[in-house]
């Protein structure tokens, strides 16, 4: 007991003394490949680290130390001849396996993309209105993910109604997304998105939403509201 106290008094002296830095998806780090390496999951087709044990439902974050640690043995693909994530893609954003065309990953353009969508890849985001998990979603790995018990995981928006989200101004958006990744992409961006959806629904009730904001000051809404206009009609 003595001696294991000793042995681990050693260790915390050894942590104390050794340089820390931590990243979650806050640098230029390659969170994937170091993942894998660590043996924590393999990057699947799809390019992102799925696990044996955690599916795909897993974030990343790094600790890079001085800390002198016995290396784990990186893990190696198990996706086989499977090809789910490749053919399930809305936009077809993977050119191949493992390579994945940013540019048309929806996630990329409700998240990312600033000013309009190319008309091309509109229909294809379908109602997704913020990021989108299709490929991950389909993996038959997750039979073996079990569900985040800390809240924080936990669905928030229940149903949204997609008028609704379409009226929200500037203040209005803050409030309902205080808290929230969604925030960041501000009211204009996040309308622009609910447009698209509005404008692949289908539902010819909702023409009058769009047409309120044809005239909208942020130039990627007004043309957001125009071509969901057009595909309601
Ligand atoms: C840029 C980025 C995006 C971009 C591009 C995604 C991409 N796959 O490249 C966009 C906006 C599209 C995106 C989307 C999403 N993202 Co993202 N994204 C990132 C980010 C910030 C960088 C990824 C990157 O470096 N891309 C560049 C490409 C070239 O790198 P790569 O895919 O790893 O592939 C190369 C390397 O692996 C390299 N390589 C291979 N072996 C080795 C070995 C070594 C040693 C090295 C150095 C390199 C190397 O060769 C590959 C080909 O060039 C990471 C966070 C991070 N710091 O890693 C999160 C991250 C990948 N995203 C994440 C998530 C959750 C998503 C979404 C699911 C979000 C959503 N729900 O909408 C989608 C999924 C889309 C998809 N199929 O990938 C998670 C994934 C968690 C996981 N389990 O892997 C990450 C890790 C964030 C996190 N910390 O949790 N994302
Ligand atoms: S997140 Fe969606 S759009 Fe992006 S690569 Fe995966 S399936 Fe395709
Ligand atoms: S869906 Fe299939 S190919 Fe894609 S990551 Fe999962 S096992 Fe690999």
């Amino acid at each position: 007991m003595k001696r294991r106290l000793k042995r681990l008094g050693r260790w915390l002296v050894e942590v104390a003394r050794c340089e820390i830095k931590v990243f979650v998806d806050t640098a230029p780090v390659m969170e994937k490949p170091l993942a894998q390496a660590a043996g924590l999951g393999w990057q699947g087709k799809h390019t992102n680290l799925l696990g044996r044990d955690l599916g795909n439902w897993v974030f990343l974050g790094a600790i890079f130390t001085t800390l002198d640690l016995e290396p784990d043995t990186p893990e190696v693909s198990h996706c086989g001849t499977c090809t789910a994530c490749l053919d399930i893609c809305p936009t077809n954003a993977f050119p191949a396996p493992y390579q994945l065309d940013a540019r048309r990953c929806i996630s990329y353009l409700t998240i990312e993309h600033k000013g309009p969508v190319d008309t091309e890849l509109r229909a294809c985001i379908g109602n997704r209105i913020y990021g989108c998990d299709d490929c991950l979603a389909v993996c038959p790995w997750n039979k073996f993910a079990v569900a985040a018990r800390d809240v924080g995981y936990q669905p928030k928006l229940g149903l949204p109604e997609l008028a609704e989200l379409a009226s929200l101004d500037d203040s209005a958006f803050r409030e309902r997304f205080a808290g929230s990744p969604i925030k960041r992409i501000g009211r204009d961006r996040f309308v622009r998105n609910v447009l698209y959806a509005i404008g692949n629904s289908g539902l010819p009730a909702l023409r009058p939403v769009a047409a309120g904001l044809v005239d909208d000051p942020d130039p990627a809404v007004a043309d957001a509201a125009r071509w969901a206009m057009a595909r309601l009609t």
